[in-house]
């Protein structure tokens, strides 16, 4: 049956890729398909956040370089934090440039992403010598990369062909590309009779999801736990601003309560999803 009608334990057996196969069975595990997003600037907030939600979250996503007061010490507790709490790192790079730009992208520079991250995310527009550069630093290290099928935000172009185009790279590396940051389940998607598609099983990260907003002032659209996982397949439900509004001055009651409320969500419409 389609992957989305197994139970994130069973397709966990399947997974030859690391970082795919822990994460599914952490989700099994916490009964949790929230990924809470990080985006903030101060690292007292992020770490307070962190440390509030870590017992609900399979998945904790960073856009490293919007914090202000970096240093390696926020790479250690991160680190800490992800084995206390038992979730993985997902460093929200959005890769788009050539092999050789990106391999130092990921492993150089201030952040050496690859160190930590167990799973980063890619652009399709380079074509597949971006997957290409990425797994020759990802693979050794036991990475997970995602590509971006489909965005969340209005307007974007990445529909139709593209989104097909996307998969078609996704399916040609199903060792490194472990899945789609998009709206819908992706398998078969954009595959010719000859395409041995059987088994194939992609984890779809589904952002844009909110219980109160339908969107914000810049673009962004939201949809429900239920409308994304129960509806249309999606695996993880990546929420920001839903859980901790402004980031700023976090309060850690308030943030736990929604991240508690966002788990229940997502939880819910996927026991419904696999029941059917
Ligand atoms: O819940 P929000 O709107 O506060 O945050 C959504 C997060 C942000 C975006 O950079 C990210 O999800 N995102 C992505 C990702 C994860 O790649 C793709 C996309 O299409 N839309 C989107 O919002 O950190």
């Amino acid at each position: 049956s389609s992957p989305h009608l197994q139970t994130y334990n069973e397709r966990a057996k399947k997974h030859a890729n690391k970082a795919a196969k822990a994460l599914l069975e952490i989700m099994e595990e916490k009964q949790s398909n929230l990924s809470v997003s990080v985006d903030v600037t101060k690292s007292k907030d992020f770490f307070d956040i962190i440390e509030a939600v870590g017992p609900h979250v399979c998945l904790r996503k960073t856009h490293i370089d919007v914090l202000e007061d970096f240093d390696a010490t926020v790479i250690d507790r991160l680190r800490e934090l992800s084995e206390k709490h038992k979730f993985l790192i997902f460093e929200d790079r959005k890769f788009a440039d050539i092999g050789s730009t990106v391999v130092l992208q990921y492993s150089k520079g201030i952040y050496k992403i690859a160190d930590w991250a167990h799973i980063t995310n890619a652009h399709a527009v380079p074509g597949p010598s971006i997957i290409t550069g990425l797994a020759s630093v990802g693979i050794p290290k036991d990475r997970g990369l995602i590509l971006l099928a489909e965005m969340s935000s209005k307007g974007a172009l990445t529909t139709g062909s593209y989104t097909e185009d996307a998969v078609r790279m996704a399916r040609a590396r199903r060792d490194f590309v472990i899945g789609f940051i998009a709206q819908h389940r992706m398998e078969g998607i954009g595959a010719s009779d000859t395409d041995n598609i059987a088994g194939e099983d992609f984890l779809v990260l589904a952002p844009g999801v909110g219980l109160d907003a339908t969107g914000d002032a810049m673009g962004q659209q939201y949809r429900t736990p239920e409308q994304v996982v129960f509806e249309s397949g999606c695996d993880v439900i990546i929420v920001g601003r839903g859980i901790y509004g402004k980031g700023e001055n976090v309060d850690a009651r308030e943030v736990l309560k929604q991240a508690q409320r966002y788990q229940a969500a997502g939880w819910e419409a996927y026991k419904k999803r696999v029941q059917r």
